[in-house]
């Protein structure tokens, strides 16, 4: 037996815990993957995936057919856990945001019975600051043999939707134990499937790092969605505006859009927020940007669609970004459910990567689309729509949310 090769358990097998497992276990570790779901776990154990994400779906077949991957309900004894569960906020009476870590909490409690002496524990999930140690905390609590005897550490995912696979092997990562011994022994375990630099850190340190870098991204973008704004009663085209404003050697802006969506970049800056409402000003006022940029774009649409007795509204995109079928905090969805709900005429809504598993609403093929629309409001930069002949656009009133068309 290779004696790199590990007995891993990854608790969560979402859009983080499936591809991690499925890679350990074409890296040759023995990986046991746990999920609360059944449907997840069948649909997996058959060798198929419940989650759109280029060439997921071959790594788990070769992950499974392999023999590596094998996919529970429950934990079992292992020498590594990674914890790879949702994060998300929830709302408090005065309308604050503040992190819900229940479903660590969980997997952490479950997990508990099957840990021995020499163990190491990884969370991997997005958390705020002091997660880790309460990770540790429970351990403890519900085995107390185990003082000073386990490893925890943090080990941020840092990967881009639509890019999973490659990212996972590719990017940099950052560990933090909650002692050096920890750190140690989970950049011991990384460097056997990652290719990235490993960099090590205390605990703390690891988790605000996550939260600062979806933080930074998410400043940057309200900076564009606000110059988007600006520029909406200025005669003057954001897109063209900060391309020549890019070209400066210290500047670069990303792009604006319809808002900011997925369950990463505008869940994460509430975290800090929370620590410490008083000094996060700059963070919550970008959250607040995003947040309703969506609202701008549906005014917009009002205003054209007074033009038109009945008018016909053409949505294309209800994922929160291209490439994609993810609609956590999608800004299109709520885009479309408010045109809806609001009764601004018809709408028909598109998306080709939802492929008939989208139940909420009825959605359009894009041909029936184009035909009927009055109003074409381009809210997901999907390679579909990127490719529209200009021609079909020529008679319809246009709102690109994303700048595609220019
Ligand atoms: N967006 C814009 N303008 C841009 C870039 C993005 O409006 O210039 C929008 C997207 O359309 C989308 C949202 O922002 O609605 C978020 O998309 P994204 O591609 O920026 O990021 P995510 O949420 O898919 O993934 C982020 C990544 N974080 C950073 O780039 C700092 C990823 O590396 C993280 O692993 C991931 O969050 C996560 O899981 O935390």
């Amino acid at each position: 037996m290779d004696k790199k090769q590990r007995n891993v358990v990854v608790m969560g097998l979402g859009y983080i815990g499936l591809p991690t497992a499925s890679l350990l276990a074409t890296k040759g570790h023995n990986v046991l993957g746990v999920d609360v779901q059944e449907e997840v776990v069948n649909t997996i154990n058959s060798g198929k995936v419940h989650i759109v994400e280029p060439q997921l779906d071959i790594l788990v077949r070769s992950a499974v057919n392999s023999g590596n991957l094998k996919v529970s309900l429950t934990p079992t004894e292992a020498d590594v856990f990674i914890i790879a569960v949702p994060t998300p906020f929830k709302l408090c009476g005065d309308n604050s945001k503040v992190p819900d870590i229940t479903y660590v909490e969980r997997a952490t409690e479950s997990i508990a019975p099957s840990l021995k002496e020499g163990d190491l524990v990884i969370l991997e999930s997005t958390s705020p600051v002091g997660t880790t140690e309460r990770v540790y905390e429970i351990i403890i609590s519900k085995r107390p043999d185990l003082a000073g005897k386990i490893y925890t550490a943090h080990c941020p995912e840092r990967v881009l939707p639509g890019h999973i696979i490659r990212e996972l092997v590719d990017n940099d990562r950052i560990i933090g134990g909650i002692d050096a011994a920890s750190s140690a022994k989970a950049k011991e375990f990384y460097e056997t499937f990652c290719s990235g630099n490993i960099y090590v850190t205390d605990s703390r340190t690891a988790e605000m790092a996550k939260l600062v870098e979806n933080s930074y991204r998410d400043v940057n973008i309200a900076f564009a969605n606000e110059l988007s704004m600006i520029c909406g009663s200025m005669k003057i085209s954001v897109w063209e505006l900060i391309e020549l404003a890019n070209r400066h050697p210290r500047v670069n802006i990303l792009q604006p859009g319809p808002g900011v969506g997925g369950h990463c970049i505008a869940v994460d800056p509430w975290f800090i927020v929370a620590a410490n409402s008083t000094e996060a000003r700059l963070i919550r006022t970008a959250r607040e940007v995003n947040d309703s940029k969506p609202y701008w774009v549906i005014d917009k649409i009002k205003a054209k669609a007074e033009r038109f007795k009945d008018p016909v509204i053409g949505c294309l995109g209800l994922a929160f970004k291209a490439g994609i079928d993810d609609l956590r905090e999608s800004p299109a969805l709520e885009i479309t459910r408010h045109l809806m709900a609001d009764g601004v005429g018809r709408v028909m809504a598109c998306d080709p990567n939802l492929n008939g598993h989208f139940k909420e609403f009825p959605t359009y093929d894009l041909q029936s689309v184009l035909r009927d629309s009055d109003i074409l409001v381009l809210l997901v930069d999907h390679k579909e729509f990127k490719g529209i002949d200009r021609e079909l656009l020529k008679d319809k009133v246009v709102i690109d949310t994303r700048g595609a068309w220019r």
